[in-house]
């Protein structure tokens, strides 16, 4: 099976387009809660409810030299049947990017990854070569400094167009093997429906509901295709840390639910 094929499964399995992101800020552990616990217990609460979750190894980096066995442990609490995203932003050169490669599919075992597609086609090669992980390139992303290089004008085939654009364009000629997605952040809708146009089918991966002011209902009705699907919507931190005390699970539960039930009405499956 596939990356499309098992996020489509897990969709349809839990009728939920929600991608929990893992983010987890150990300031922000409810007072005695181990970080093991706190990671299980989240994953626990939301697994009938979400399509996939994407693991970001910034917070697990910063635990230091604990940081692998944490990752390691986060992946294996994710069940088999729903896809674990690696938020790693990653790409080099072409010998680095395969061991990075091998780092989060072979020893992690992660499913998917985010890459950053500024060095080029062999830079990606490596992850692209998975052909039954998913690849999602950084095309426009959430953050207020995205328009800096991602707006730029640059001259392509089609004419004048944003970067942004161009990268979109790029990663669909490279989609040979149907397991590239994209990023896109929520807080461009217009961004969003632009590229939803352009890439009728991609995958979408759309970060920036919530707490960084991204609407919902335009997440949904610019990121998904026809049919309603081909989006993974995240949130993090609303979701992992909306309770920091010890209902904290129960309380990541609540949240999750609604907003899986905000993005269902807003595709007509509530
Ligand atoms: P919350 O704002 O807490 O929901 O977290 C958003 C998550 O999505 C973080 O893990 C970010 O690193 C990630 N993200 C963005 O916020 N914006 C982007 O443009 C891209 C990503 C990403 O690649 O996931």
């Amino acid at each position: 099976m596939n990356f499309t094929q098992k996020l489509q499964k897990a969709a349809a399995a839990n009728n939920s387009l929600l991608c929990v992101g893992l983010d987890p800020d150990t300031s922000l552990l409810p007072e005695g809660i181990r970080l093991e616990d706190f990671i299980r217990s989240i994953i626990d609460a939301t697994r009938d409810l979400v399509c996939a979750y994407k693991v970001n190894f910034a917070f697990f980096e910063a635990l230091g030299k604990s940081s692998f066995y944490y990752l390691e442990y986060a992946r294996q609490c994710i069940p088999a049947d729903i896809p674990a995203i690696a938020d790693a932003k990653r790409a080099d050169i072409g010998n680095t990017s395969k061991a990075y490669a091998s780092a989060v599919f072979e020893q992690l075992g992660f499913d998917g990854i985010t890459v950053n597609p500024y060095m080029g086609r062999d830079s990606l090669a490596p992850f692209i070569e998975y052909t039954d992980r998913g690849i999602f390139v950084l095309c426009r992303t959430s953050n207020p400094g995205s328009a800096d290089f991602q707006n730029l004008e640059v001259t392509t085939r089609e004419g004048c167009i944003p970067l942004y654009r161009a990268v979109a364009g790029k990663a669909a000629e490279w989609n040979r093997h149907g397991n590239i997605g994209l990023v896109m952040g929520a807080t461009h809708p217009d961004e969003l429906g632009v590229i939803r146009r352009q890439c009728p089918d991609m995958l979408l991966l759309i970060p920036g509901i919530g707490t960084q002011g991204g609407d919902i209902r335009m997440a949904v009705e610019n990121g998904t295709n026809r049919q309603g699907e081909m989006a993974l919507i995240n949130s993090s931190r609303q979701i992992i840390h909306a309770s920091l005390k010890a209902d904290f699970a129960e309380k990541s539960r609540e949240a999750a639910l609604s907003l899986k039930e905000q993005i269902n009405c807003f595709r007509g499956r509530g």
